[in-house]
């Protein structure tokens, strides 16, 4: 089927969306320990971390709260799409390491990213997630077979093998943490490519990526190389009081054209805002989370900053979790028609609503929002 308006299409995060991939929980599996990932539990850091699947429990709800996302976005009239079935509880085995259990397909936002009229699978960072991308594929056949104008890359996969990891990056006491905040070297280090796909933000022709646990320089190297040719510009942002960052979207969320959500404890880099201020961008601070970091769920390895985690239907209409009151109220002042949804129990699974989630078509075409921008390509 040739639509007059190609298949895959999503140049930013907020245009009017038309469809999108809803994560699963099914057959998930908690995290293994490894050198890219510690997993403890909340509140108690000396009980040993659980393996293999999640229980039925435990997956039944959050698939609940996946499927009353769906319905929403459904009957705001945008199509959804889910992964296929995978067995997460299959050991990974390459030539250079071995890891006892896969990890889910809650989070499609994490390995997935639509830039423009190209799909690109992230390298990813943790070996639990090397095969990630498999629950996706069947959709991104359909979506390539559908329209020649789909493009298709895969990033070069990393080794993934004790060499890549920075194993003391787990022991480093706060002060040390403190101390070295602006080197940005995490557990990954420099020697190859790796990225995940949620540390970048999709601003038409600008892209911003994180450096972090999941992401490191030779990462944003390879994204610049790959998509300056393309006529995008890629930047490179820093949060130096994020001592474990690891996806941009609980700390800058880009809303609407001139908004970016901003996170009080998680400054941005200084000078780095430049680009936004000579843009006239307005970075808003969010209110505090409805829950204190102690109170997340104990297996959710993400922090109480997945309140910002909201994803948008439109520039006027966003998601949001439903007992995020205080944010809902900011969004509503902002000017933003708000749908609650209940979420909380995706959380274990690393998520909440935009790591959930994959948009593979919004309207719109790429556009220029920093006429006013002091770029360095590479070549
Ligand atoms: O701020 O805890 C969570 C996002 C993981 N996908 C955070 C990052």
């Amino acid at each position: 089927m040739q639509h007059s308006a190609p298949v895959v299409n999503s140049w930013n995060e907020w245009d009017q969306l038309q469809e999108i991939v809803v994560g699963s929980a099914d057959n998930a599996c908690f995290e293994p320990t490894e050198p890219g990932s510690r997993p403890s539990i909340r509140n108690h850091p000396d009980t040993p971390f659980p393996t293999g699947p999640k229980s039925k429990e435990a997956i039944d709800l959050a698939n609940e709260e996946l499927a009353g996302l769906t319905r929403l976005l459904e009957s705001q009239g945008v199509t959804v799409r889910r992964p296929e079935t995978h067995d997460f509880s299959a050991p990974v085995r390459t030539p250079d390491f071995e890891v006892e259990n896969q990890y889910c397909a809650v989070c499609p936002r994490d390995v997935m990213i639509t830039l423009g009229n190209e799909i690109i699978e992230a390298t990813m960072s943790r070996r639990a997630r090397y095969f990630e991308y498999q629950p996706y594929r069947k959709l991104v056949y359909e979506y390539w077979n559908a329209d020649p104008r789909t493009q298709w890359t895969t990033a070069p996969k990393p080794s993934m093998s004790d060499g890549m990891y920075r194993e003391e990056f787990w022991e480093w006491p706060l002060e040390q943490r403190h101390e070295r905040m602006h080197s940005f070297e995490f557990c990954i280090n420099q020697d190859e490519v790796v990225f995940d796909a949620a540390d970048m933000s999709r601003l038409g022709r600008d892209i911003l990526v994180q450096e972090s646990m999941t992401t490191n320089r030779a990462g944003i190297h390879w994204l610049k190389r790959h998509l300056e040719p393309k006529g995008f510009r890629v930047h490179p942002v820093h949060f130096p009081l994020d001592f474990f960052p690891s996806h941009i979207d609980c700390t800058f969320v880009p809303l609407r054209p001139g908004l970016i959500l901003t996170n009080p404890d998680r400054p941005l880099r200084e000078g780095e805002e430049k680009m936004f201020l000579d843009n006239d961008w307005r970075l808003v601070e969010v209110p505090q989370p409805v829950l204190t970091n102690e109170e997340m769920p104990p297996y959710c390895q993400s922090s109480k900053w997945l309140s910002m985690n909201v994803l948008s239907i439109s520039p006027t209409k966003v998601i949001c979790e439903a007992q995020e009151k205080p944010l809902q109220d900011m969004l509503a002042d902002l000017g933003f028609e708000v749908f609650p949804v209940p979420f909380r129990n995706v959380f274990e699974y690393g998520g909440s609503l935009h790591c959930a989630t994959w948009d593979v078509r919004r309207d719109g075409q790429r556009e220029d929002y920093f006429g006013n921008l002091d770029y360095r390509p590479l070549a």
